[in-house]
């Protein structure tokens, strides 16, 4: 093993940034950007008649909506470190992009926000990272608004979580009382201001909770309350443990404000400290390390026109072992051909560049004119292995869709094949007028469909959205035979395999009853 590779592999770090709708992480990710020199002004999310958006919110809809509706991906550089960041959805309708998106990372970061407490996405997601048992960070936000008592945050994230917590600072006040955190192991204080001017704050180291600049700056009722709470949470709270941490069954938690970056710069340090480098990761041949000499990744995501101006489409590969080079060879293992990987390219915060060398943990964006699937492994070297498919979730909205204008037709095929492969929606054909029937997981989507056959295919749809719930893969000599009520309808994908789509699960139910010997298979 080269000594350089290790070099580079320590230096990495590769997160995600997960939670409930709105909690802040996009606010949170700009500031992070912020402050490794990425970008020079943050813009405001959600701020509609500025002409300033969020960094990571790219995408048209976004901007419009100030929502995020697919997740991105930002590298950047902080005091000698590499970090791959990717901003989440956090909307359940998108949840499908931000679970593969979980399968890329080493280590997460979890927002709650301060007044809402553990929310119901926030705990599912958590769910599917506590499983991968990977690091999870925990990042209370909107300190500077009325919010929920700490103590009772905290016992929330224990309770319907489920994971140890160990706060690494605490808050003195809140809203407009809001004076800042107290570093329970420096023994410091920062103190709150609303300049936001994203620097490092100086930190005032003090003797004990009875010094006096305490009390000078923030009074003697918070405080009393904060040493009332740090002794509870000295005599009471969990000890703090690295290798729980490591483990995912302890998550170290900060308090802040990411709008007005107060307490960022802190939690970028410790999470540096704390965040774990590059994993190895199992493969049908047995675990791949990072620090193994040949190169080799996997396609997690495929988004395409990212670029309007090249209406190209990207291939996102996390790179699992070795170095890519510009240039270089690989295998995809599921065709076993090999390629060249002639450009590939980092995601900066508003630009994107050409990597001559790229590392464990970083992922490279490369152009895709239809070869790569969501999933593909590829190794730099003639003996393939596979790092296994990754989830797809059963679409449950289902609609047809025409172009509104007939002329209209060659872009419209094209629009439905790209974001199809994008996994951003599903597609099927009726059995008789070859009628396109598109799936998705979450009704927004269809939204995110219209809006971007429009802006990026020029199309107009019509759409006529269906009664049914649930898409079916079947096997059957005479599909077309079984087909015996107005409760399902045949229709083929893509691959031309017969699906039937039921429309609840009565109909579904029913249907087994009558031909438990057809097998009903939730994915192809
Ligand atoms: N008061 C206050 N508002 C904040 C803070 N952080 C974020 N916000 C606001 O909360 C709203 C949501 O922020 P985003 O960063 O878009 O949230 P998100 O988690 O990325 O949302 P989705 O991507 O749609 O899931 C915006 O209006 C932000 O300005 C904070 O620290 N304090
Ligand atoms: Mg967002």
């Amino acid at each position: 093993m080269s000594n350089q590779l290790q070099e580079e592999i320590n230096k990495r770090r590769t997160f995600a940034i997960i939670s409930h709708p709105d909690a802040g992480k996009t606010t949170l990710t700009e500031k992070l950007l912020f402050l490794g020199g990425q970008i020079r002004s943050t813009g405001t999310v959600k701020s509609r008649k500025s002409s300033k958006f969020a960094t990571s919110d790219w995408m048209e809809i976004e901007k419009q909506r100030g929502i995020s509706v697919t997740s991105s991906v930002m590298n950047f550089n902080y005091k000698g470190h590499t970090i791959n960041i990717l901003d989440t959805p956090g909307h359940e309708d998108f949840s499908e992009d931000t679970y593969r998106t979980l399968l890329a990372v080493d280590s997460v970061v979890m927002i709650i926000d301060a007044a809402k407490g553990v929310e119901s996405q926030t705990k599912k997601l958590f769910k599917v990272v506590s499983e991968h048992g990977i690091p999870i960070f925990t990042f209370v936000n909107k300190m500077d608004r009325q919010g929920r008592e700490p103590l009772e945050l905290l016992e929330e994230i224990e309770e319907v979580l489920g994971i140890e917590s160990y706060p690494m600072n605490w808050p003195i006040g809140m809203g407009q009382d809001f004076h800042g955190v107290y570093d329970r192991h420096k023994k410091a204080v920062e103190f709150y201001d609303t300049d936001g001017d994203n620097k490092e704050k100086e930190a005032v180291y003090i003797s004990d909770l009875d010094d006096p600049v305490l009390k000078d700056k923030a009074g003697e009722d918070l405080v009393n309350q904060l040493q009332e709470d740090v002794m509870l949470l000295d005599e009471a709270g969990s000890t703090y443990s690295e290798e729980a941490l490591q483990a995912g069954k302890q998550t170290p938690v900060f308090f802040g404000s990411a709008i007005s970056s107060f307490g960022v710069p802190t939690f970028l340090n410790h999470f540096l400290d704390l965040a774990p480098p590059p994993a190895p990761r199992q493969s049908s041949e047995g675990e791949v390390k990072p620090e193994d000499e040949t190169f080799s990744g996997f396609i997690f995501k495929i988004q395409a026109n990212m670029n309007p101006a090249h209406r190209d489409r990207v291939a996102f590969l996390r790179i699992v072992s070795g170095t890519f080079e510009r240039g270089m060879e690989a295998w995809l293992e599921r065709t076993n051909k090999s390629m060249k990987l002639s450009q590939g390219q980092l995601f900066f915060a508003s630009s994107r560049g050409n990597v001559d060398k790229a590392y464990p943990g970083d992922i490279v964006g490369l152009y895709d004119s239809g070869t790569y699937q969501i999933g593909d492994t590829l190794v730099g070297s003639k003996n393939v292995y596979s790092f296994g498919a990754l989830p797809t979730f059963p679409p449950e909205h289902f609609a047809k869709v025409r172009a509104q204008k007939a002329l209209k037709q060659k872009h419209f095929y094209k629009g439905v094949q790209q974001l199809s492969e994008e996994g951003a929606i599903q597609v099927y054909k009726t059995a008789h007028w070859d009628e396109i029937v598109i799936g998705v997981v979450g009704r927004l989507q269809f939204e995110i469909f219209e809006h971007r056959m429009k802006g990026e295919y020029n199309t107009d749809i019509q759409f006529d959205t269906m009664p049914h719930q649930h898409a079916r893969w079947i096997e059957a000599d005479k599909p077309e035979n079984l087909v015996d009520n107005s409760r399902n309808l045949l229709v083929y994908d893509q691959q031309q395999r017969p699906v039937l789509l039921f429309t609840n699960d009565f109909a579904l139910r029913w249907f087994q009853e009558k031909n438990p010997d057809v097998p009903l298979k939730e994915s192809k």
